[in-house]
This record gives structure tokens, C-alpha cells and sequence, in this order.
């Protein structure tokens, strides 16, 4: 009797053992089937890198054995995969890089942004206040700078606005554009050069100094100018620079959204850096309203290039209505100068640039550059 109990106690110890065997083979088959499908996949993206599409990887990872390191510090790897491999939990002999895998570089900014949304509602009847806008914009970050975390932007575009006792306008300007810019994939910060005193009005002056102020800030190669009161009704006017100097704002409210003649290149405009240092930048000796922008058309084309422009359904603006601003009075002299750029372009320019500095002051929208820029000369005296 005791014999038989003792014979089935041992056969279930057998059984038992038997099952833990087979339950042991399952996890080995697991494991086994885990690692391979792990290389399978390292080896179908190495392939990948080969042929050109090397968006998921690194510099370094590219190469080979890096990246089967970085494959496996993605989020998905297993624990069964980090075993089977023990590179992760035995010391390397290898160097301290492959520890530490460099972060995934970005992919290229998609030419056409996805998240556009076209034609916009622009009006100028709501009230807000700078907080507001503020909080409407948590991602940008100190001094009116952003960069898209999820692609790499081809242009780093400086924004620059000419300004003085235009603070309503501004307010709209930040509401309308920084989520526009966000939308365009744009890595961009934005320049309010502040004309300080109430001597004539300059902005092409003013426009200068921005361009030579942003550069201390940022390593930008793209320029656009912009007044503080035009906001663009489509977001696919997209604030980067092109092939040949921008024009941006070719069909406003004001001008019953057409051209208002050909060689037109006011409100907003866009340069390369080499564009810019082409024309030897902007003129500095056009005080008080207008003539300035036929100017810079002039030096555009007098150098050998073209205005390029986008469709004229996209690049419609609307611009906050006002009345002409206190010591901007039309430059009687325009019209002569604009005759003479072939000749004052050389002297007259970013070469000759000079103005006294007195403060930069970064606000979470914006960057304030506050300047002396002078006055214009004396008039001479009729006789
Ligand atoms: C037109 C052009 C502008 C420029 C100007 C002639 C349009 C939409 N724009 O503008 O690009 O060629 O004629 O100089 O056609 N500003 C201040 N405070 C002032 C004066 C001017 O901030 O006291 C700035 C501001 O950014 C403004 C810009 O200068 O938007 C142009 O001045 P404006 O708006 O008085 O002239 P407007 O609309 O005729
Ligand atoms: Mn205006």
C-alpha cells in the first residue's frame, strides 16, 4: 500500500518536472524567436540607410554596429532582447559612446507643412491685452524665439519690424503671427526696433539696424521686414526666404487686393542674408514716409535680380486701418532719390550704417531693440 503511494508520489513529481521542461523549452523558443525578429528588423533598416533614406538615424548610428546599439535603446526593446544581446548589462570594452546612444536627428521641415490651414479669418474689433496673447502662446520662448521640435527648418529667419508708439498693433501682430509662424514649421525670433525720441520717422534706417541686431542674436540667414500693421490672411505665404528677394504683401485690403504697380515691394519683404549683402542692405537717408521700398526694389533689380512673389489668391493681407503717424510726414525728396540709387547704393547702406544703441531688452514675445538713429541733415536754403 505505502509502496504504491510512494510509486504515484513519484510519478507526480515526475509529471511535474516534465512540465516545467516543456514550460522552460516554451520560454527558450520565446526568447530565441524575440532576438531573431530583432535583427531581422536592425537588418532591414540597415538596408534602409543604404539606399539613401536615413531620416531614423544617426550620424553615428548609420555606421553599422553603432546602430544596433541604438536599436536597441528604443522604447519598444524587451527585456528578452537586452538579455539575449547582454550588452546593456555587461561592462563594454567599447567606447563610452555607444552607452549614451546622441539623440535622433530631426527630419527636414516637409515643404508644405501639414498643419496649415489656409484662408484665415483676420479682424481687428476683438480687444486684447499682451497677457492674453501671452498665454495663447506658451512654446515661445524668450524673446519671441521658436524652433519646431519634430523637424529641422531649412531657414533661421530673423523677423524685423520698424516701430515706434504702435503697441495696439503689435498686440495683433503677435496674436495673428506667432501661431502662423508655429503652423509654418518656421524657426524664427522676432526683432521690434524701437525708434527712440520723436525726430522724422526711418524705417528703412530702422530696418538696417534689425538686420545688424538680429545677427549679434542669432546666426540667421534669412531676413524679413515687416510693418507692425499688416497681417497676412493665408498661412501659406510661408515666412522664408526664396530663390530671389520676397515680396510677400502683394494684395492688400487697402490697394483692393492687387498690386498697386509693378515694381511695388512695400509692407513685408524677405532676404537671404547673401541677398541682402548684394544690395549692400537697405538706405539709410530716406526720412519720412515713402520712397524707401522703391529704393530697396531698385537696388534689387539694379543687382541682377528678381522680385519673386507668391500667388496673388495667398498672398493677401489686411492692414489695421490708421491715420499717417506724427513726425512721418511724406519725404518731399523721394522722388529725386529714388532716381539716384545706382548711385548712392554703394555709400548708402549697411557699410554706412551707424546708430546709438540703448537698450535690448527681451520680452516673452518679442525682442525690443531700443535706438538713437539720428536726424535727418538740414535742408539746404533756397536762394
Ligand atoms: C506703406 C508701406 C510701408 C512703407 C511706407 C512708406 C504698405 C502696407 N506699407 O505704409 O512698407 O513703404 O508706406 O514709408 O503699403 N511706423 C511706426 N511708427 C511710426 C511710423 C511708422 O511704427 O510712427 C512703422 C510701422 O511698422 C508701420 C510702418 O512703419 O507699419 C510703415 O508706416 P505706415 O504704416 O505709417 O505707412 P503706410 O501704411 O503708408
Ligand atoms: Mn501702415
Amino acid at each position: 500500500m505505502t509502496r504504491l503511494m510512494l510509486g504515484r508520489t513519484l510519478e507526480r513529481i515526475c509529471k511535474g518536472v516534465l512540465l516545467l521542461c516543456v514550460l522552460h523549452f516554451l520560454i527558450m523558443m520565446i526568447l530565441y524567436f524575440d532576438v531573431y525578429s530583432q535583427r531581422f528588423d536592425l537588418f532591414s533598416r540597415f538596408n534602409n540607410g543604404r539606399n539613401g533614406s536615413r531620416s531614423n538615424l544617426s550620424g553615428a548610428a548609420a555606421g553599422g554596429h553603432h546602430y544596433y546599439y541604438y536599436n536597441l535603446s528604443r522604447p519598444n526593446a524587451t527585456l528578452a532582447s537586452l538579455l539575449a544581446t547582454g550588452r546593456q548589462l555587461v561592462p563594454s570594452t567599447e567606447p563610452d559612446n555607444t552607452q549614451a546612444p546622441s539623440p535622433k536627428p530631426l527630419p527636414p521641415c516637409p515643404e508644405n507643412p501639414p498643419g496649415l490651414v489656409g484662408r484665415l479669418l483676420i479682424e481687428f474689433s476683438s480687444q486684447m491685452t499682451m497677457e492674453q496673447v501671452q498665454k495663447e502662446n506658451p512654446n515661445v520662448t524668450e524673446g519671441g524665439r521658436y524652433t519646431p521640435p519634430d523637424c529641422r527648418p531649412r531657414w533661421k529667419v530673423a523677423i524685423i519690424i520698424p516701430f515706434r508708439h504702435r503697441e495696439n498693433h503689435l498686440k495683433y501682430w503677435l496674436h495673428y503671427l506667432h501661431p502662423i509662424l508655429r503652423r509654418q514649421k518656421m524657426d524664427y525670433g522676432i526683432y521690434i526696433i524701437n525708434q527712440l525720441g520723436e525726430e522724422t520717422f526711418n524705417r528703412a534706417k530702422l530696418l538696417n539696424v534689425g538686420y545688424a541686431e538680429a545677427l549679434k542674436d542669432g546666426e540667421y540667414d534669412c531676413f524679413i521686414f515687416s510693418d507692425v500693421d499688416l497681417i497676412p490672411m493665408d498661412d501659406r505665404n510661408l515666412y522664408h526666404c526664396y530663390d530671389q528677394p520676397r515680396h510677400f504683401a502683394i494684395a492688400m485690403d487697402k490697394f483692393g487686393f492687387r498690386l498697386p504697380y509693378a515694381g511695388y515691394f512695400g509692407g513685408v519683404s524677405g532676404l537671404s542674408k547673401k541677398q541682402f549683402l548684394k544690395i549692400n542692405g537697405f538706405p539709410n537717408e530716406y526720412w519720412g514716409w515713402g520712397g524707401e521700398d522703391d529704393d530697396i526694389y531698385n537696388r534689387i533689380t539694379l543687382n541682377g535680380m528678381k522680385v519673386s512673389r507668391p500667388d496673388n489668391h495667398i498672398g493677401r493681407y489686411r492692414m489695421i486701418k490708421h491715420t499717417r503717424d506724427k513726425h512721418n510726414e511724406p519725404n518731399p525728396q523721394r522722388f529725386h532719390k529714388i532716381r539716384n540709387t545706382k548711385n548712392t547704393m554703394k555709400t548708402d547702406g549697411i557699410n554706412s550704417l551707424t546708430y546709438r544703441l540703448v537698450q535690448v531688452k527681451k520680452y516673452p514675445l518679442f525682442t525690443n531693440i531700443s535706438v538713437e538713429i539720428g536726424k535727418p541733415p538740414p535742408r539746404p536754403i533756397k536762394g
